[in-house]
């Protein structure tokens, strides 16, 4: 039986895994530095992941075989303390890698980002390994992160898969920090019909995906046969691309009428060195990624 173990499962994501995981057989630890707002479907344990003996300890309580390490200061917020993210975003990684080793986990799944990419990349369409050069504190700790998991693979065996996640989609669970943030913030004023000033720029076009495909994928590549995998940095996955405006086009056919500014901040800059649209065949050859929903089925899902 998997007896997973989520860290920063508060987040936007760890929210979507426990919801996901509730309704299949395995057992879910999860914990966060927060504290839960409600009750959640599975045990919960306040943990700092800088703590490596405390998560140790938990490790070895719950018997963990399979490790979701989720916690990260995002893209927008780790500009504001590159070091204090660097800490946190390499340290806690650095803490699962020793704990996996040494309580034999078998698998680990890690979040990379489309921000490991950066302006030698080819934006308009980036392959799977272009020349990279992040230019935030979040992904330079991402594109550390990959290259520690190829190396901790060759060098112990250790299984760690990854996914690059271009903007997650979810209004019932926020991001916070991030600069693909905009399209929830969106999103979340046409359902309030309240006005939203953007902090990109209408042209800014970024690769997004709708949640269910996000925590789809990441069970796929999580339930592959390690041999059928042939990268072990991070896999390029993507739903689809757009840009602020054809969002606002797209939500005012389907009758929203609200006022919608631009007001692009500091975080342009950082779109600016991110991919306009993704190449993921590798996922699509290697592991028979396919992704449901595109800006159509995103927005039907949202709106319903
Ligand atoms: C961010 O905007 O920082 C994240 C990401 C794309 O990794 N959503």
């Amino acid at each position: 039986m998997q007896r997973i173990l989520i860290t920063g499962a508060l987040g936007q994501l760890g929210l979507e895994f426990i919801k996901y995981f509730e309704k299949s057989d395995v057992y879910v630890l999860a914990t966060d530095i927060r504290t839960p707002s409600e009750k959640l479907s599975c045990e919960f344990e306040k943990a700092d992941a800088l703590d490596k003996d405390r998560l140790d300890q938990l490790v070895k309580k719950y018997k963990i075989n399979t490790i979701y390490h989720l916690v990260a200061v995002l893209s927008a917020n780790g500009e504001k303390n590159p070091f204090s993210s660097w800490n946190l975003n390499m340290n806690s990684f650095q803490n699962i890698v020793e704990i996996s080793l040494d309580n034999n986990i078998k698998k680990i799944f890690w979040p990379s980002s489309i921000a490991v990419f950066g302006t030698d990349s080819n934006l308009d369409f980036v392959s799977q390994n272009p020349s990279m050069s992040p230019e935030t504190i979040y992904g330079v700790s991402k594109l550390a992160g990959e290259k520690l998991s190829s190396y901790y693979f060759n060098k112990f065996g250790l299984d760690i898969r990854s996914l690059r996640y271009p903007g997650i989609i979810s209004t019932d669970t926020l991001p916070g920090g991030g600069t693909t943030d905009y399209i929830i913030e969106m999103l979340n004023a046409a359902k309030n019909k309240s006005d939203y000033t953007c902090f990109l720029s209408e042209e800014t076009k970024l690769p997004m995906m709708y949640i269910d495909d996000a925590i789809d994928a990441a069970i796929k590549l999580m339930s592959v046969e390690r041999k059928k995998l042939t990268i072990s940095t991070s896999y390029n996955v993507t739903g689809f691309s757009i840009t602020p405006s054809e969002l606002e086009n797209q939500i005012r056919s389907r009758g929203f009428d609200i006022k919608i500014d631009y007001k692009p901040d500091f975080r342009q800059k950082i779109a600016n060195s991110w991919p306009k649209k993704i190449d993921d065949s590798s996922s699509i050859k290697d592991w028979e990624w396919s992704c449901n929903f595109g800006i159509k089925e995103t927005l039907d899902r949202v709106f319903s």
